[in-house]
């Protein structure tokens, strides 16, 4: 939900900042303000932002001061921390706001200790240790059961934002491509209220339909209506509206809030993914939000330059490897026409690396666990559920689900998303290949695949065989059910050549890469290509990386590498719409 309407105070910018190296800081009560000659900026994770602090996973402080106006004394407060992580407890003026487990869902807390008129203090305290029952797991800084650096701090926007006491607490859109919405809106108010609901265009300057429904009680109330005329949202043509909600005690406008939406509408039948009852073809990436020294902050301008870079490159889509982005990050997905699938931080790649399969049925197994990984879906489905970007969730990345217990939880979740949101379809991208027994539990199958890198190594040729014999023998178990191959690709050491291609060779990465998608674009069952990687980006240290990952077409800093030029042929010889 955005709000021009609320009073925003940002509190972006430079914060005071300790490390808590001998875990000292609860003790001396550092949450009623803690004294340091160092500063930090937010938002961006911690690590590159001073050498000394880069290897450091523990516990951090942040402090700021910031005035509060008079004039806002009868408001509700509350404090919006867009990402930080991975666990944040946040003070004001001494007394614990809240706490929060997870780096890449936004949370707010109320807060009930703002001084209006005065000076106030806010303390965060984010504890970024390593841990098993993390999402995504991991036993230490370079022993994770994920392939990216596990970065900490206030890595996204920080505001104060202010309500009156009656107020809307959430809102869901649904639209249709054949101009049907569906919304329902929670308000929170002590006495019934007039709601007034508009739809409008992109740039908020022309109401084109609106209503004033009056006498509503507070709690959910449920709007339908069709708009006839309006334009579906494609990755052709992304026209985008915004649904504005206000409303009103006694004429006097009490909350204004709106949400950008496109009418759109996704489906799974006959091995094929529909959008607006056309066919189409993900062509694209996985990424990440990684860039030097921001960390897991992603730059405004960053943003932009990915979105040109991947237009231009003839890409339609990417997947939020291996956690939900930022609301700008996905901002710019919905303007740009881009299809997202959305996957929440439940990242096991590195499993098997962290626990015995024993170990592994046992956690996955667990009811704890569950509700842990449902509250994290919850997060990022309310989140980001009216986003006409998302047109499908991943459930996980490369979970263990050879092994039944992990299967049984991927069926469950897969239920959870359906439960939560029954306009998407769901998917998780596996790399158990013909070993899984999760691929019945999803709509449609993602498979992850590397042969050629991982195995057969320095053999481009049989590699891509042996992947295609796998795909082929999954597809006829699942003739029904459409295929994306949701990452492949190898790592390229920017300006490394080599004649003939070898491996980390900027001419090995491109061959590979032409490789699949010359022979799998063949395939009518396959619907999508993702290439790991867009960007080269950091990873834990062990000895297959070299402080990055390479497997971006472009290095961290956005420098082309040859497949940059190949992979611009192949896409743009992929229609989005197919037969
Ligand atoms: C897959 C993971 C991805 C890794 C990639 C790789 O999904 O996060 O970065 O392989 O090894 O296992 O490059």
């Amino acid at each position: 939900m955005k709000s021009w309407f609320r009073p925003r105070i940002p509190l972006d910018g430079f914060w005071k900042f300790r490390i808590d190296r001998e875990l000292i800081g609860d003790k001396e009560e550092w949450f009623k303000g803690f004294s340091s000659n160092e500063l930090i900026y937010v938002p961006s994770s911690w690590n590159e932002q001073n050498p000394e602090w880069d290897q450091f996973t523990n516990i951090a402080w942040y402090q700021r001061d910031f005035y509060v106006d008079g004039s806002l004394k009868d408001k509700r407060a509350w404090i919006v921390f867009e990402g930080a992580g991975y666990r944040t407890r946040v003070w004001v003026n001494n007394e614990f706001v809240g706490e929060h487990e997870g780096s890449f869902t936004q949370f707010k807390f109320e807060v009930n200790s703002i001084k209006c008129g005065s000076f106030n203090r806010i303390v965060a305290r984010i504890d970024n240790t390593p841990s098993i029952f993390n999402l995504p797991p991991a036993r230490e800084l370079n022993v994770t059961a994920f392939d990216f650096f596990h970065y900490g701090g206030i890595h996204r926007p920080v505001y104060l934002e202010f309500t009156d006491t009656c107020y809307i607490d959430d809102v869901t859109i649904n639209a249709s491509s054949d101009g049907s919405l569906k919304a329902s809106i929670n308000t929170v108010c002590n006495r019934s209220i007039n709601v007034r609901f508009a739809l409008m265009d992109k740039e908020l300057s022309n109401v084109l339909f609106e209503e004033m429904v009056k006498d509503v009680k507070p709690g959910v109330f449920k709007y339908e209506r069709r708009f006839d005329g309006v334009k579906p949202w494609s990755p052709e043509d992304p026209n985008l509206y915004n649904i504005v909600v206000e409303i009103y005690v006694d004429d006097t406008v009490r909350d204004s809030v709106y949400e950008r939406i496109g009418f759109r509408t996704i489906e799974v039948k006959e091995g094929k993914i529909y959008l607006n009852g056309r066919p189409i073809f993900l062509k694209g990436f996985g990424r990440h939000e990684d860039f030097p020294v921001l960390g897991k902050y992603m730059h405004g301008a960053v943003l932009v330059r990915d979105f040109y870079l991947m237009r231009k490159i003839g890409a339609n889509s990417f997947r939020t490897t291996h956690y939900p982005y930022s609301n700008e990050h996905l901002d710019l997905a919905d303007e740009f026409g881009f299809m997202v699938i959305l996957e929440p931080p439940l990242c096991y790649s590195g499993m098997d690396r962290i626990l015995s399969r024993e170990e592994v049925a046992k956690l996955f197994s667990s009811e704890e666990y569950f509700k842990k990984a449902k509250r994290f879906v919850e997060e990022m489905v309310k989140q980001h559920k009216n986003r006409p970007s998302v047109i499908m969730y991943s459930v996980t990345n490369e979970p263990p689900s050879d092994i039944p217990e992990v299967a049984e939880f991927i069926k469950r979740m897969s239920s959870l998303f359906k439960e939560l949101d029954p306009s998407r379809p769901t998917t998780f991208a596996s790399h158990r290949s013909t070993r899984d027994l999760a691929l019945d539990y999803v709509d449609v199958i993602s498979l992850n695949y590397y042969r050629g890198w991982y195995s057969e190594w320095g053999d481009i040729e049989r590699g891509t065989e042996a992947m295609l014999k796998e795909v082929e023998q999954i597809h006829q178990r699942f003739p029904e059910k459409p295929i994306i191959i949701t990452e492949f690709g190898a790592d390229a050491y920017l300006g490394l050549h080599s004649d003939p291609p070898q491996m980390w060779s900027e001419e090995y990465q491109a061959e590979m890469i032409r490789n699949y998608i010359e022979a799998l674009i063949k395939r009518n069952y396959i619907v999508g290509l993702h290439i790991w990687n867009f960007a080269d980006f950091r990873t834990p240290q062990n000895p297959l990386r070299t402080i990055l990952n390479r497997k971006g077409v472009y290095s961290r800093d956005r420098q082309p590498k040859l497949s940059v030029l190949i992979v611009s042929k192949l896409f743009k010889n992929i229609p989005t719409f197919i037969k």
